[in-house]
Parts: C-alpha cells; sequence; structure tokens
C-alpha cells in the first residue's frame, strides 16, 4: 500500500534504487571500474556511503537486499506473516519485508508478558477447557497457521492454529491478537492436517496424524481407551479422524455440537487442504504409512522409518465435505464424545471418501489459486505430483476406480486423476503459488526451492508444467511461505523458507541448539534472490501464512471496561466502584477485589485479605490511550496480568501464604511508574 502510493509520483523509489546499484554495479565499490563498457554514465553514490560499503565489505547484492528489506520506523511492512511456533506452542507475528518479530502471541503455552496462564481467569480457563480432561498441559506443538476466509479469500478476521502434539485447535482474534478458543479434537489423540478453512470459515477442518486406538462404537478417549499395541490389533482397532469444527465467528467460539467428524483408516495421514472454486465442497489428505507398520525394532521388527516406507504410492484421501455434512443432516452419524461421527462404512457408502495412489511416503498438499489442481509432494520421489480436481470429480461419477484398500476404500486410478508430474529436486515437500501462474516447491533434501509453471488456468503459456528456476537454501527447508498462497488470489512478490538448520548461517553460533533460519526470497524478477537471512530463537516454525498489511484492522484500545473474551463489556465493571468485599460462596471465603489502574495508581493499593481467601480482583485499565498498558504482578505469589488499555480483567488466586505481598505495575508506563505499586496483606488464619 505506502509503497506503491508513493512510487505513483515523481522519481520512484525503485528507480533511484535501480540507478544507484547500477552505480554500485558499475565500479563504485573496490574502485574497480568497468565504467567505459557502459553507455549512459550512471551516477555514483555518495562518497560517504561507498566507504560504509567498503568498511563492511559488502557486495552490490547485499547492499541491494538491505535496500529491499529495510522499512524505516513509523512505515507500514507490505505483509504480516503468522508463523507457527513448533513445541513453544506460540504463534509469531513478523513483517515481510522487514522480517522483524512483531508479537509472539500465546495459544498452547503460559507466556508471562500477556499475563497468559498466571492468574488471569481467561487464560487459565482457556488452557484449562484445552486439557479437556486429560493432564493439565502448557506445551503444544503448533505447525499450520490458517486465516479465515470469505469467498475462499483471506479476510484477516481470525486466526487458527493446530497442536499437532495434543491433537487441539486454536482461535486467535486479529481484532487483539489474543487467543479466544482452544479445543481437543475428539476421538483423536495428534493431529497433523493443520487447521483449514471452508471457503467461508463455516468449518475449520482437520485431520489426525497417528491413529488413536479407538472401541467400535465408543471411540477413543484420552487416558481411558487402552487397546494392547499389536499388529492386529493395529489394523482392527486404530483409527484416525478427520473432524469439520464448527466455527462461531460472532462468539469466536468453536461449536462440537454443529461439528462432525469422519472415521478414516489407520494410515497416518498428513497435510490437509479444503478447496474452492473447481474443488469446492471436497478436502485433500495425504498420507503415509499406508504399509500399516508399528514399529518393534527390539522386537525383531524393521524400524518404523523402514517398515513405513516400503510401497511404491500411499493413498491421497479424497473427501467430499458438502456430502458428509448431508449425511450427518440426514441423522447417519452417531454421537462419539461429543461430535458426530461419519463411520468408515458409512462413509464410503455414501460416496464421502476416496483414495488416489500418490508417491511416495508423500508430504505437502496445497491447491493452485484457480482451485484445480490439487499439489502433492513427492518426500522420497523427486517429484511433484499434480492432481486435476476435474478429472478427480469426472471418474468418481463414472465410477471408475482401480480396486479397494483393505478397508473398502475405493481407489481411483493414477492415469484417471493426474494432470502432470514435475520433476523437481530431492526430498520435495511444501508448494506455494504466485500471481503468475507458477508453482514453488520446497525440496528438503537437495537444499532448494524449485520454482515451475502449471498448467491452465493458473498458467497459459506455451511451456506448462516445467521446471522454471531453483535457488539454493540455507539450509533443509522445510515449508515456504509465498503471500496470500492457497487462496485465489496470491499476490507474488515474497518468498519465506522456513528453514530447519542454519548451521553456519549466523555468527558468532549460539551454543549446539541453533535458531531456525527463515530466508526471504524476492520472487519478482525470473531469477530468485535471497534478500534476509533471519534467525528463529523461539522453537522451531512449520508453516506460516502471510497476508497484505491492510487486511488487518485491530482494535487501538477496547472501550474502558471491555472484557476481551466477548469483546462486551465486563458483567463485574462497575463505573467507579473500588475495594474489597468478603463473602462466602459455596461455603468458601472469597476476597472479591474492584480494582483501577491508571498513570501511575493502582487503586486500591492495599489489600488486606485473610490466609486462606480465594482473592477475586476484578481490574479496569481505565486509559484510553494507545499503548498505555499496565502489568500486575504478584510478589512470590506467581500471579501476573497484562491489562491493555480500556481492558477489564479478573484475576483469581488463593491467598495461601500469610505475610505481605508487594504488588506492582510490571510495565514501565510512566516516570512515576515505580511508585505504581500497593500491597496485599494476608492475615494469617488462627
Ligand atoms: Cu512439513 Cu507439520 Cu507442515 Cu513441519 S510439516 S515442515
Ligand atoms: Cu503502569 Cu507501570
Amino acid at each position: 500500500m505506502g509503497v506503491e502510493r508513493k512510487e505513483k509520483k515523481g522519481v520512484s523509489r525503485r528507480t533511484f534504487l535501480a540507478s544507484t546499484l547500477a552505480g554500485i554495479a558499475v565500479g563504485g565499490v573496490a574502485g574497480f571500474s568497468v565504467s567505459k563498457l557502459v553507455s549512459p554514465p550512471t551516477p555514483t553514490l555518495p562518497p560517504d556511503i561507498q566507504n560504509i560499503i567498503k568498511e563492511r565489505n559488502l557486495q552490490p547484492q547485499h547492499v541491494e537486499a538491505a535496500l529491499k528489506t529495510y522499512v524505516p520506523g513509523a512505515q507500514p511492512d507490505e505483509f504480516l506473516m503468522f508463523s507457527s511456533g513448533g513445541h513453544s506452542g506460540q504463534v509469531m507475528v513478523i513483517g515481510v519485508p522487514s522480517m522483524r518479530i512483531y508479537k509472539v502471541i500465546a495459544v498452547f503455552t503460559p507466556e508471562p508478558w500477556q499475563g497468559y496462564g498466571y492468574g488471569d481467569v481467561k487464560t487459565m480457563e482457556l488452557l484449562q477447557k484445552a486439557s479437556n480432561g486429560m493432564r493439565f498441559l502448557t506445551l503444544g506443538d503448533t505447525h499450520h497457521p490458517e486465516i479465515s476466509r470469505t469467498n475462499a479469500e483471506y479476510d484477516g478476521e481470525w486466526l487458527f492454529i493446530g497442536d499437532k502434539l495434543n491433537a487441539r485447535k486454536a482461535a486467535i482474534s486479529l481484532k487483539d491478537f489474543e487467543t479466544k478458543d482452544i479445543i481437543k479434537l475428539p476421538n483423536t489423540q495428534t493431529q497433523h492436517g493443520g487447521a483449514c478453512t471452508t471457503p467461508n470459515t463455516e468449518y475449520v477442518a482437520c485431520g489426525s496424524q497417528f491413529p488413536a486406538p479407538w472401541e467400535p462404537g465408543r471411540g477413543y478417549k484420552p487416558g481411558k481407551t487402552y487397546i494392547k499395541l499389536t499388529e492386529d490389533n493395529f489394523r482392527e482397532y486404530f483409527r484416525g479422524t478427520v473432524t469439520f469444527t464448527r466455527f462461531d465467528r460472532a462468539r469466536g467460539k468453536f461449536d462440537l455440537a454443529n461439528s462432525f467428524q469422519i472415521e478414516i483408516p489407520p494410515y497416518m495421514q498428513d497435510l490437509e487442504i479444503v478447496g474452492w472454486g473447481p474443488s469446492d465442497g471436497w478436502t485433500f489428505l495425504n498420507s503415509i504409512n499406508t504399509e500399516l507398520a508399528i514399529g518393534g525394532v527390539l522386537e525383531g521388527k524393521p524400524p518404523l522409518e523402514i517398515a513405513a516406507s516400503q510401497k511404491d504410492f500411499d493413498y491421497l484421501h479424497i473427501i467430499n465435505w458438502k456430502k458428509a455434512e448431508q449425511v450427518v443432516r440426514q441423522g447417519k452419524a452417531k454421537e462419539i464424545n461429543g461430535i458426530k461421527v461419519i463411520s468408515l462404512e458409512t462413509a464410503i457408502k455414501e460416496g464421502i471418501l476416496f483414495f488416489a495412489p500418490e508417491p511416495k511416503s508423500p508430504h505437502g498438499c496445497d491447491i493452485t489459486p484457480s482451485g484445480r489442481y490439487v499439489v502433492i509432494g513427492g518426500k522420497l520421489e523427486p517429484l511433484v505430483t499434480i492432481y486435476d480436481v476435474e478429472k478427480i470429480k469426472r471418474a468418481i461419477a463414472d465410477q471408475r476406480f482401480q480396486g479397494e484398500d483393505p478397508y473398502g476404500v475405493p481407489i481411483l486410478r493414477f492415469e484417471d486423476v493426474k494432470a502432470a508430474q514435475i520433476e523437481v529436486g530431492l526430498g520435495p515437500l511444501h508448494d506455494e503459488f504466485d500471481n503468475l501462474g507458477h508453482g514453488y516447491v520446497s525440496c528438503f533434501i537437495s537444499n532448494e526451492v524449485v520454482k515451475y509453471s502449471l498448467g491452465p488456468p493458473d498458467y497459459t503459456g506455451d511451456k506448462p508444467f516445467q521446471v522454471v528456476d531453483r535457488i539454493p537454501i540455507h539450509y533443509n527447508v522445510g515449508h515456504i511461505c509465498t503471500t496470500e498462497s492457497n487462496s485465489p488470489s496470491p499476490k507474488g512478490r515474497y518468498l519465506v523458507a522456513l528453514n530447519k538448520w542454519s548451521v553456519d548461517r549466523f555468527q558468532p553460533p549460539t551454543g549446539p541448539l541453533l535458531p531456525q533460519n527463515f530466508q526471504l526470497i524476492d520472487i519478482t524478477g525470473e531469477k530468485m534472490r535471497i534478500l534476509y537471512d533471519m534467525p528463529i530463537g523461539l522453537g522451531e516454525p512449520h508453516y506460516a501464512k502471510m497476508i497484505s498489511v491492510n487486511k488487518v484492522k485491530p482494535l487501538e484500545v477496547y472501550p474502558v471496561g471491555t472484557d476481551p473474551a466477548t469483546f462486551q463489556k465486563h458483567p463485574k465493571y462497575i463505573e467507579g466502584k473500588l475495594g474489597v468485599e468478603r463473602k462466602q460462596e459455596n461455603g468458601k471465603w472469597v476476597s472479591e477485589v474492584w480494582m483501577t489502574v491508571v498513570r501511575s495508581t493502582i487503586t486500591p493499593d492495599i489489600v488486606r485479605v485473610k490466609q486462606g481467601d480465594l482473592v477475586r480482583l476484578y481490574i479496569t485499565n481505565i486509559e484510553t490511550t494507545k499503548d498505555a498498558t499496565h502489568g500486575f504482578g504478584v510478589a512470590e505469589y506467581n500471579v501476573q496480568a497484562s491489562i491493555e488499555p480500556g481492558e477489564t480483567t479478573t484475576v483469581e488466586f488463593v491467598a495461601d501464604h500469610p505475610g505481605v505481598f508487594c504488588f506492582y505495575c510490571v510495565e514501565f508506563c510512566s516516570p512515576l511508574h515505580l511508585e505504581m505499586a500497593g500491597w496485599l496483606e494476608v492475615e494469617p488464619a488462627e
């Protein structure tokens, strides 16, 4: 936005850059002059700039990269990238092209700066609810973020992310960048289908990864279901799931009562994507371990990685989710552990689930902008396989199958549904797309990103399905992320490679545990060019989604008294009410405290309670100034809240330790911030 506007008037920034860079390239750098070979005289850089370049030992391409990525203060980045934080359990918000981290959003792990999981009731409830009958979990492994969609386009209102380790899903509002709901997927132990939404965010879909033990008719209950692990039992009694979780945008909550789940065979389902356009109504997941191996190295069996990689083909799962929705409406699903489940048998009988062969132990699963092609990374084959959704639909309509899997799922013929296979490089994983009909694939083993042309209608040139460029990556690239990819309207411009290893890219090294490396790549020209290496020292990111900054419209401050859990007035916000009230609730003593914070006073600043009381604070930040956040930390009590301007928050803890404890504002908010403090007196019980 900002950038484009500036380029329209007068000399564009890009023209200026081009001429200065030309100046550098023709001898501005090391006194080496080839300017005679170039016909029009090119401007050179001022001597002080040349000196910096010389002193810092920079090459022309470094200077170009710096000029393309530097974003001055108060000027906007072009894109926001929401990146998984891997086993940090959180989400990172990064500006592109500056590659600055703007925020780490607390999701599955307590986070003190945001007062997440340290006494703030709404966050404690989220973490509690997310544990849903399991032990209290403070660990998640976030992989695949998704942004809410309107007509399949990202609308910038909601962000979803999955927790692979515990099969949970979270919804984050992009109005205030806070987690609003977390759900544990029923009958599911781990997930990897990420979070992908249907075109108007009616559902957030997600496939399981490792199948869970499953009692016929009773499904899987964490900590309850036990089926002895043997190869036979694994085939017979373990199951995977695909869950379509209804999302209520107005309330910001997942709605299990209106969700449904499909039981699927115990292969290891992997990445998932929900289609639009020609693939509207369909979802696609790939799978590994169709060998149904379980490992057992010390029991005389081959290790899982060998046993699970025998077959040349695994199965792309093709699911008609609109038909599944109908089948649920017709009452053909059975409620198991709080969700309507379409049995595997019903899914087959009703024409909901189909397979297509996919080579070999594949990984990524993506859809081109037109919605016409599904692209799978071969992982153990150097191929990207492209399926034509029109052909898939036709083959299904004509009932053209090559046979069935052991569970009776019909398998389409590979030749009937394939559009093309492109030999790209070693270990192809994930694909992303630009606005000109190109795909990009990460090659984990050959350490490169490979660019190729798609077919019509995405690409209408005369060389479809061909490799057009490649660039080395440092190192072991997992996902890649282009602007608004996996939607109908990618924006081109940038690609970020989410690299697993950084090895020597950051000097000096910071110990044996090295950061991951995000490499920013310019994809505007014919040749891709690396612009920036960004160390990620906050867990291991998997996927990221990048959207134009102007699609995200966060609040600046909350209206005073707002409960961020609902964006409504907090039920306990009573204007002007301050002080402590001690009362009994179900036979227990509760000290309720109405509090305000404003530069630089916490009122009341003395809170007297009795040992054993449940202390419940309603804290309102009555500031109306942008960024005037106050914190509330209680010494030796592990209590910390972050109260944004206008917010009313509830904080609860049991005053189990007698004594006098300081509380203070933990955000340096004003010259008298150090004085923004008070005392909690806990009178010992007799
Ligand atoms: Cu390839 Cu979870 Cu998407 Cu990691 S997954 S890289
Ligand atoms: Cu409020 Cu420091």
